[in-house]
């Protein structure tokens, strides 16, 4: 019996045959994304050995070092989703403002937000870095897409996903119909289904967060903490093991995998925390809760949130259901939220 091989573009056409009014053009996006990734992961794999390591000069809307390879992501995204027309607008965590599609190739009916390559600061320490995005329908009616079409809530994803550029390039996405993992291989330059209908485990392992800002933490993030750590008398539990990388994207499917969360709480210097709500918390909002799992700021799930601002950060809480809901109980209990 021989195992089939599923190639991402396979497996994007057999999600559109269930949908029998689908026009292909939202499978075409995702083709899209998926060379942009190949693109990207070319790069990042050789990051250490062109001159595209080190600072680019330049300070981006974060007001952060832009690494090349920052740029390079970020381009690259916006290139190969500019001239298919499948566009009416984009936006980037790299960009301060919406990026409009060149009318002159056609304005088309999707919208695409991203942030090119989260966690960059590790391309110099070869820590995993990664892609994220979300893809929603346009609101407005017709001509070049808007801002608003950029605010939506994660409610009105029509899918989301990640690249993580790893010991090996995987792409995960969803459309709604479960969670799916790509491992590329880079001899054929191909995404093959590895990791078909992803689900949390009910067993978590492991806890993210960056202990060393403990001190700025609400009294519920720290209860929880200990909590997490086995440490509450009142209610003992078995630890888990902390596991935190410094990339979002690593942390996240790491505890997609093998169970646990991640958090980046509000902090007295940071009150709504670090992470971006619109490109950041919402797609993988979406996948986590594809895959039986959940995402919180502390109090709300992310995905019923109104983004009022494309940079808005946001604290999240995100991983084993279970888990963030104990958050959510910590937090409302001695933060009086
Ligand atoms: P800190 C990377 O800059 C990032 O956005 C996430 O990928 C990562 O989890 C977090 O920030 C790291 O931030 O403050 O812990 O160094």
């Amino acid at each position: 019996m021989h195992d089939q091989i599923i190639t991402i573009e396979r497996h994007i056409v057999e999600q559109e045959r269930r949908y029998p009014q689908a026009t292909g053009v939202f499978s075409n996006l995702l083709y899209d994304i998926a060379l942009a990734a190949k693109i990207i992961a070319y790069e990042t794999t050789r990051a250490g050995l062109v001159e595209i390591l080190g600072l680019a000069g330049r300070i981006n809307v974060q007001g952060e070092q832009q690494m090349k390879l920052d740029l390079f992501a970020n381009e690259t995204m916006i290139r190969m989703n500019s001239y298919t027309g499948r566009l009416a607008v984009m936006a980037s965590e790299e960009e301060e403002d919406i990026i409009p599609v060149p009318e002159e190739y056609g304005i088309g009916k999707y919208v695409l937000v991203f942030d090119p390559l989260d966690g960059s600061s590790n391309v110099d320490v070869n820590v995993s870095i990664g892609t994220i995005f979300g893809v929603y329908r346009r609101k407005s009616k017709q001509g070049p897409g808007t801002l608003e079409d950029c605010l939506q809530m994660g409610r009105d994803l029509v899918a989301a996903g990640y690249i993580i550029y790893g010991s090996s390039t995987m792409m995960v996405y969803s459309t709604g119909q479960g969670v799916h993992g790509f491992t590329l291989d880079p001899g054929v330059g191909e995404f093959l289904l590895s990791h078909p209908d992803i689900r949390m485990p009910e067993r978590s392992k492991y806890y993210s967060v960056n202990q060393g800002y403990e001190q700025y933490w609400s009294e519920g993030v720290r209860r929880f903490t200990w909590w997490l750590q086995g440490m509450d008398r009142e209610d003992p539990r078995k630890p888990l093991s902390g596991r935190y990388s410094g990339s979002l994207v690593a942390d996240f499917h790491r505890n997609l995998l093998e169970g646990g969360i991640y958090y980046y709480p509000a902090e007295a210097t940071k009150p709504e925390g670090k992470l971006r709500l619109v490109y950041e918390a919402i797609p993988l909002a979406f996948i986590v809760e594809q895959a039986g799992g959940y995402a919180s700021d502390g109090q709300r799930n992310i995905l019923d949130i109104q983004p009022k601002s494309l940079h808005q950060r946001i604290p999240l809480f995100i991983g084993n259901l279970e888990l963030v809901k104990k958050a959510e109980e910590f937090i409302s209990e001695y933060d009086g939220q």
